[in-house]
Order: structure tokens, then C-alpha cells, then sequence
């Protein structure tokens, strides 16, 4: 699919033939990008946690719901986050495709701070965009920042973001299996949303097997089964979210610290 990542996580570690068409280089080339990758997202990660962010990772496959979802919190949130700001969700997105604007342009037309990343052909985001994105954002503003990856259920979950949570959505019209085809993705989610609940009746969703889908590869997530067009689902997981808010007294400690040069993070930001 892409050329910057290969599509392939694991490429690193699993390359055991010897036929010679996979020079050395190119492992070593990907196994550079991402340690780069991951030194930038380590710095992204302290940045918000200085800034006492909730930041959100969405993944799932193209069409599973994710800036429906994030309307549906904006309509739900907008008028309180304007009236007591102090206990509301003040929200401010970062969405990739490859190509248009038409993510951001929905999210700006409910009144979301939003800004669109066009990767072209690359079919992930990565932490060196984020870290361009976010300086295109009034941080201070907002207390979740929401990250909605490209649609895919491969690459993007070899890339951390440094984000606090990772958020996997798998819409009940995909099929009931794809935690168990895509279990990297899966495995990597803090939460996992099954989303379009209504549709389950119409498409015959086997609901059991779903969960116990999710269950195999991520017996560690936090589910939610929601409904952005009829609201089902979406109290219990605002309740979550706002459990998830870092607190304003929690003693912000760095996770990253290295004697090496590159810090441009914080020149690049403020
Ligand atoms: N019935 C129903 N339809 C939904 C729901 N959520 C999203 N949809 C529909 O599903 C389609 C795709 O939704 P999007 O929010 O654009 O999906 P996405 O994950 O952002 O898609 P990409 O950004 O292209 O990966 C749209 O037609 C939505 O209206 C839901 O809860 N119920
Ligand atoms: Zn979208
Ligand atoms: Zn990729
Ligand atoms: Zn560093």
C-alpha cells in the first residue's frame, strides 16, 4: 500500500530468508524509521501530558464511522463545553485520508477545531505529522485532542503517535472477524467501539461472535456498543471519557528523557 512503511510491522523481525531481493538496507532503512518514528511520538506523548491532554488515537477500516462519531460527541458536547468549559469535553481533531478535505470540512461545519492531513499515497499517519498538525491547533484550548487515522487496518497501528489512548472502532456491517484478521490493530487498542449498533438487526450482526473476536486478541479493552444516529451507547462512553481527563493536580512526570540533540519538538510548537 505505502512505500515509507511497506505495510508491513513485522518486517523487521520476520525476514529470515536469504534469496537476496530484500537487501539489508531496506530493513535497516525501516527498522530507522521507526525508532524515528517512535522518538518522536515519545517527545508528542510528554508535550501533552504537559499540557494536560487526553489524546485519542481512532483506527478502523475506510467507512467504519470515525468522523460520525466525532460530529455526533461535538453536537452532544458544544453547548457545554461553551457554558462550563471546566467540566466538558473541549475537543480539537487531526484527521488523515490520502486524499480531499471533506473530513475536516464536516468536523469544522459542527464547530470542531479540525485539521486535515492529506498523506497522498502514504496510508498511515505518523508522528512527525502530528507533531506539523498540532502546531496548526490551540492546544490550550482544548483538553481531548482526537487523532482520526487514515482508514486502514494495517499500517497505522505500527505507529505510535503519542497518543494516550488508542480507540479501535469495528462497525457492525464489516464482519464479525476482523479482530481476528487484523490482530495487531486490535491487540494495540486501549478501547475498541462497535459502532452503526442499529444496522445490527438489519445485517444479521452475530453479536457473540464479535466479542469473542475482541475478546481473543484484545481481552484488555474497554467496549462500547454505539449508535451515532440514535444515541445509543454514547453516555457510557462519554462516561469513560471524562474518567480518562487527566487531572488538573496530577504531577506531570516526563517519560522520555535522553541526552541526545534532537529536541525540536518544543521549539517547533511554541
Ligand atoms: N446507520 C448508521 N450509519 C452510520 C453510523 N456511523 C456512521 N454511519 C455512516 O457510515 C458512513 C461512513 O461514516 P464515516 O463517519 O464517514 O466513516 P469514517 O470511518 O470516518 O470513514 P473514513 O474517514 O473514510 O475512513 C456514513 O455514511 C455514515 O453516515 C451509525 O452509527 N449508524
Ligand atoms: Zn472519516
Ligand atoms: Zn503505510
Ligand atoms: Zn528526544
Amino acid at each position: 500500500m505505502c512505500g515509507t512503511c511497506g505495510c508491513d510491522p513485522n518486517l523487521t523481525v520476520e525476514h529470515g530468508h536469504d534469496h537476496g531481493d530484500h537487501p539489508k538496507q531496506t530493513l535497516d532503512l525501516h527498522a530507522s524509521i521507526f525508532a524515528k518514528n517512535d522518538h518522536i511520538a515519545a517527545h508528542n506523548r510528554d508535550h501533552f501530558q504537559a499540557k494536560q491532554l487526553l489524546v485519542m488515537n481512532l483506527l478502523s477500516s475506510p467507512g467504519a464511522g470515525k468522523t460520525a462519531l466525532l460530529e455526533r460527541m461535538q453536537q452532544d458536547w458544544r453547548d457545554r463545553a461553551i457554558a462550563t468549559p471546566d467540566s466538558a469535553l473541549r475537543m480539537g481533531v487531526i484527521v488523515g485520508d490520502l486524499a480531499t478535505e471533506n473530513d475536516a470540512q464536516r468536523l469544522q461545519q459542527v464547530g470542531l477545531p479540525a485539521i486535515q492531513i492529506t498523506t497522498g499515497t502514504v496510508c498511515h499517519l505518523d508522528a512527525a505529522m502530528i507533531r506539523h498538525a498540532v502546531t496548526h491547533l490551540d492546544l490550550d484550548a482544548l483538553n481531548v485532542l482526537i487523532i482520526e487515522n487514515v482508514g486502514n487496518l494495517v499500517c497505522p497501528a505500527a505507529y505510535d503517535l503519542g497518543e494516550g489512548l488508542r480507540v479501535a472502532l469495528l462497525s457492525v456491517t464489516e464482519g464479525e472477524d476482523k479482530p481476528l484478521k487484523y490482530p495487531v490493530l486490535f491487540k494495540s487498542a486501549d478501547v475498541v467501539l462497535i459502532t452503526k449498533i442499529d444496522l445490527a438487526e438489519a445485517t444479521g450482526f452475530d453479536r457473540a461472535r464479535a466479542i469473542a473476536s475482541i475478546e481473543k486478541v484484545a481481552p484488555h479493552a474497554t467496549r462500547f456498543e454505539i449508535s451515532t444516529r440514535t444515541g445509543q451507547g454514547m453516555a457510557a462512553w462519554y462516561e469513560y471519557l471524562m474518567n480518562q481527563l487527566p487531572s488538573p493536580l496530577a504531577i506531570v512526570s516526563p517519560t522520555h528523557a535522553h541526552p541526545d540533540q534532537d529536541h525540536t519538538f518544543a521549539t517547533q510548537i511554541n
